[in-house]
């Protein structure tokens, strides 16, 4: 595998840190065990997690405001695969990227995934995009893509999302991502029934293209680009399509894409319960689809979300979501807060796995409402770092993967590799 780093730098920082984090895991491996928990075990579950990369995260996001470029940033697929070979060569916890088309547009897909290989990486969903017009294109989607009242237009996205799953094959990918940001702002702009029949017309063509190990993942949105109507608005609608369209289909979850204060773990636990948990969208918000860092605003949010997903787990052991950030790094270095943000999804996977799901069903049977909240709160109020990080070590990685990869000056490297294109927004997201 190339190292994106110099492994013996990684090396070197992790002899500095290995007895504290040693003192620190012994410790915790005290603690846990009075629980009746093994240690070892949990650092074993933690060193199976993986979760995917947005490759339109790796590039400085914005707003609709402005965009404030970083330094170095990639200006094309092949360095956002490059800072995604640091991102996982450090966490040891992405084997994978979600690519967007075509945002990362590729005439070479074979040497892609040889390029990706190089690092240890391959791809989770691809991601297609009719909620932007691109340069030549035919039919605008200014009034929707999948939902549009032009048959053309409509021809025009399905075909689209066809050539994705295409490029998708190419690279080794097994799912397609639809998300369309088609609405109204007006009522009245459209009827509600007539847009979803034509979606669902849509995505009925799509669906007929995905090869027989594919999945589709239908991925709702409260509101944004639509600011009355959104076609696909929440689950209960995704979930209807998805039943609509057959087995391969399945509804994603992205954190942001919700009310405030919707209770987003209990999605979860309906979705699973029916069968229809495609995959996630890890993020958070305070207040829309803000897109920023996993864990950084709602912690205890994204537990609950794993709680629920470990409780499924256990009534069916084939449930695979797939698993995904999807963020915009508008004022922190994007290789920084998606290593940071893996790791506080693998927090979340490994204090789930901490509840004592016995105990936790004795408390509910007998309606003990305090000690029910409270085995979970006592999973959840447990730091795990000296596991996250010992898990890191024991996977080839580094214990603290933001001192090295600031130690190893990449990111100032790059600046010097990577003059800026004039104007050009490489990261695709504005
Ligand atoms: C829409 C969304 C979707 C992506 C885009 C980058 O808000 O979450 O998943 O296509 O962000
Ligand atoms: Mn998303």
């Amino acid at each position: 595998m190339t190292a994106v780093v110099k492994q013996d730098q990684v090396a070197e920082h992790n002899a500095t840190q290995q007895a504290g984090l040693d003192a620190d895991y012994a410790a915790l491996g005290g603690m846990l065990g009075r629980r009746g928990v093994d240690i070892e075990q949990l650092t074993a579950v933690a060193q199976t997690f993986a979760v995917a990369l947005p490759s339109w995260g790796v590039g400085t996001g914005g707003t609709r405001f402005a965009r404030f470029a970083g330094k170095g940033e990639p200006r094309n697929v092949v360095e956002k695969m490059e800072d995604c070979g640091v991102i996982h060569q450090l966490t040891r916890a992405t084997p994978t990227v979600s690519l967007h088309f075509p945002w990362d547009r590729t005439d070479d897909p074979k040497a892609l995934r040889e390029q990706a290989a190089s690092y240890g990486l391959g791809f989770d969903a691809v991601n297609s995009n009719t909620f932007q017009d691109q340069p030549g294109q035919q039919h605008t989607y200014k009034y929707g893509s999948l939902t549009a009242q032009s048959a053309e237009a409509r021809a025009q996205a399905v075909a689209h999302n066809i050539e994705c799953i295409e490029l998708g094959k190419a690279l080794g990918s097994k799912a397609l991502t639809v998300w369309v940001g088609d609405g109204a702002n007006f009522p009245g702009q459209h009827n509600l029934r007539g847009a979803l029949e034509r979606y669902l017309d849509s995505m009925r063509d799509i669906y007929g293209a995905l090869p027989a190990d594919w999945q589709v993942f239908i991925e709702h949105k409260l509101f944004e680009p639509a600011f009355y109507a959104t076609t696909i608005a929440d689950w209960g609608t995704s979930f209807a399509c998805a039943q609509q369209l057959g087995e391969k289909a399945k509804c994603l979850v992205d954190l942001g894409h919700h009310a405030p204060n919707t209770n987003i773990e209990m999605i979860v636990a309906r979705l699973a319960q029916f069968g229809k948990l495609g995959g996630f969208h890890f993020n958070d918000s305070k207040y829309g689809d803000d897109d920023l860092d996993s864990g950084s605003i709602n912690p205890f949010q994204l537990f609950l979300v794993f709680n629920e997903l470990a409780d499924a787990a256990q009534r069916d052991a084939a449930l695979q979501p797939a698993y995904m950030l999807d963020q915009s790094h508008n004022v922190t270095d994007p290789i920084e807060s998606l290593m940071n943000s893996a790791a506080e999804v693998q927090r979340a996977f490994v204090q789930a796995a901490l509840v004592d799901r016995a105990a936790l069903r004795r408390y509910q049977e007998a309606n003990d409402v305090l000690q029910s909240a409270q085995t979970l709160k006592q999973a959840y109020r447990t730091d795990v770092s000296p596991i996250l990080a010992m898990a890191r070590l024991r996977s080839g990685g580094a214990i603290d993967p933001v001192a090295v990869y600031r130690a190893s000056g990449y990111r100032e490297q790059a600046a010097v590799r990577r003059p800026a294109k004039a104007g050009a927004s490489s990261s695709g997201i504005v």
